[in-house]
């Protein structure tokens, strides 16, 4: 492969570690902190996971991990879910943490996610193939995949292909479901007796999987800093050509922290915030309404142009529409086999109009036939609606015309409406990772290995105090039960790790929703420009707004 002056440059990025991991492991102290529960279903889950339920939340500092931290170890690595920016160093950072604590340690990537552990698929990862993707974006080192490890025969093959590795640790760098999957995984084999421990690492884009202990999970600042980059070109352009209506959607799935982080670097006319169409029930003609008021307002200023950006999952925090995907997702998983075996998109639509119920139908039968379509399309191997492929944007931008058409006829409004529609989703989960995102990474797989070495299973790798220069950044890992509750997936009730989505109480939303009558009547954009690699660390290590304003609000409750 031929390499860009850009990975040749990255090659020689050295990742900052916290000042607390820079010593031997075998001088790294592993303090117990309080027990960490989960917030809801904790009967439920006490039952379901009564090895690793109750466990303490730990700190890494200076201390004593004691002779067993240097013993000769083989862990096994697996990617899983989608690719985000900063995978390839956190199996950089647990190479170099084993390797310094006993250079004969060895490492194991499984292949293709999951199911590689499952499927005994894997290879060695040695030096000179870490030193190939230091610093690089991608998940392609070993490749990831989505499988979910659920039957007892997937749990008795991983178990078989643990014992075949000879491995004492699997570490699962992945999103909720990955780290579902890594937390079921952990209570298998301490209940089967096996001394393998679980280690998970909080990966996605989306920036869904967090909480007390877990700042951010790792993507979430490249990812957002490319969208708002071309958020804000296109923005740009917009003010330029003065001609189109842009209508951006934003990858996250269900959760919005993607769009909100992009509208408060960007400044666009109009957001949508999932979460607030929930709390508030806006139906699609309020978010329309919303939408086509900006539009009239800008015009009536001669502004024909404008910016809205609009969270992939949005569809599912519209009430009607919610009551819909549950529905669909009921009828499809009691009709699996007689709807797998329809022929057609349309086949497929008089299926489930003839079992909708009566106000469901209505919702359904008013959507145009390409959004019936795609919210029939497969789920995903944990039973969620792939919304990537919903052209939710497209459906907006076409309800706007159309209101504006009824505005019109009331006088109201008189100006010339074009859009053009984008979705940026793909571009940004294979990125070269951000600085930040480089060294938490690599310091969230050097933790990883650090708990290994304590002894420790069914805990999410943590590193926090994440908005302080990374010197100052605090390693230790959460137990992962402690992060679960029960859901409905697949027409059942299951443990998963719950998503946390935007807090309307918190304080990025506050600042969004402070100024965003404003942006919507102005044509202020701000224009954040492209990743910054090298230079000065307040241009190339300046970390996310979200992350700034939850910091600033924890601080000032006093959490450290
Ligand atoms: P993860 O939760 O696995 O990190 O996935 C993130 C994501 O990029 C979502 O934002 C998106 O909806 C989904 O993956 C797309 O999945 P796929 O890669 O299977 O098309």
């Amino acid at each position: 492969m031929e390499l860009s002056p850009l990975q040749k440059a990255r090659y020689g990025y050295r990742p900052k570690l916290p000042s607390s991991l820079a010593c031997p492991i075998a001088t790294l102290g592993c303090e117990r902190l309080d027990a960490a529960l989960p917030e809801n279903d904790r009967e439920t889950l006490r039952g379901l996971f009564p090895r690793t339920y109750g466990l303490p939340a730990v700190r890494l500092g200076a201390g004593t991990a004691g002779a067993a931290a240097a013993k000769k170890r083989t862990v096994g690595v697996i990617l899983s879910g989608g690719p985000a920016p900063g995978g390839h160093n956190v199996i950089a950072g647990i190479f170099d943490a084993l390797k310094a604590a006993n250079p004969a340690s060895s490492l194991v990537g499984f292949r293709g996610g999951p199911g590689g552990l499952v499927e005994d698929r894997y290879m060695e990862i040695d030096a000179a193939l870490v030193d190939g993707y230091r610093n690089t974006g991608g998940f392609d080192m070993i490749g990831s995949g989505r499988t979910k490890i659920e039957t007892p025969e997937q749990f008795e093959k991983a178990l078989e292909t643990a014992g075949r590795r000879g491995l004492d640790a699997v570490v699962v760098i992945g999103g909720d479901d990955s780290n579902t999957n890594a937390a079921v995984l952990a209570e298998f084999f301490a209940d089967r007796g096996s001394p393998v421990s679980v280690i998970g690492v909080p990966k996605t884009i989306d920036g869904d999987l967090k909480g007390a202990m877990v700042e951010a999970s790792f993507g979430f600042d490249t990812a957002t800093k490319l969208y708002s980059e071309l958020a804000g070109n296109i923005a740009r352009d917009a003010a330029s050509g003065r001609k189109y209506w842009h209508f951006i959607r934003l990858m996250g799935r269900s959760a919005s922290h993607i769009t909100l982080e992009c509208a408060l670097q960007v400044r666009p006319n109009v957001a949508i915030i999932s979460e607030e169409v929930e709390a508030k029930k806006l139906g699609l003609s309020q978010i329309v309404g919303t939408i086509a008021d900006s539009v009239a307002g800008r015009s009536a200023k001669g502004e024909n142009f404008g910016v809205v950006l609009v969270p992939e999952g949005l569809l599912e925090f519209v009430p009607e529409l919610k009551v819909l995907i549950d529905e669909l997702n009921e009828i499809l998983a009691a009709d699996e086999e007689a709807f797998k075996a329809l022929a057609n998109d349309r086949a497929r639509i008089e299926f489930v109009l003839e079992r909708l119920d009566h106000e469901s139908k209505a919702v359904f039968e008013h959507l145009p036939e390409d959004i019936q379509a795609q919210l029939l399309w497969d789920r995903d191997p944990h039973g969620n609606v792939q919304f990537s492929r919903i052209e939710t944007e497209k459906l907006l931008a076409e309800m706007v015309g159309r209101r504006l058409a009824l505005y019109a006829k009331e006088g109201d409004y008189s100006g010339k409406y074009d859009f053009q529609t984008h979705f940026l989703g793909y571009e940004g989960r294979c990125a070269f990772p951000s600085n930040f995102d480089a060294d938490y990474c690599y310091a969230l797989g050097y933790t990883a290995f650090a708990l290994v070495a304590a002894g420790l299973s069914g805990y999410l790798s943590s590193v926090r105090n994440l908005s302080a220069p990374a010197a100052e950044w605090i390693a230790g890992g959460l137990p992962l039960v402690s992060l679960m509750n029960i859901e409905r997936r697949h027409g059942q009730d299951r443990p998963v790790i719950r998503k946390a989505l935007v807090d309307l109480d918190g304080r990025p939303f506050a600042a969004f929703a402070a100024a965003r009558d404003e942006w919507a009547l102005s044509s202020d954009y701000r224009v954040p420009g492209g990743i910054q690699y090298f230079g000065p660390a307040d241009v190339a290590d300046v970390v996310t707004k979200t992350l700034v304003l939850e910091r600033t609000a924890a601080a000032s409750k006093g959490a450290r």
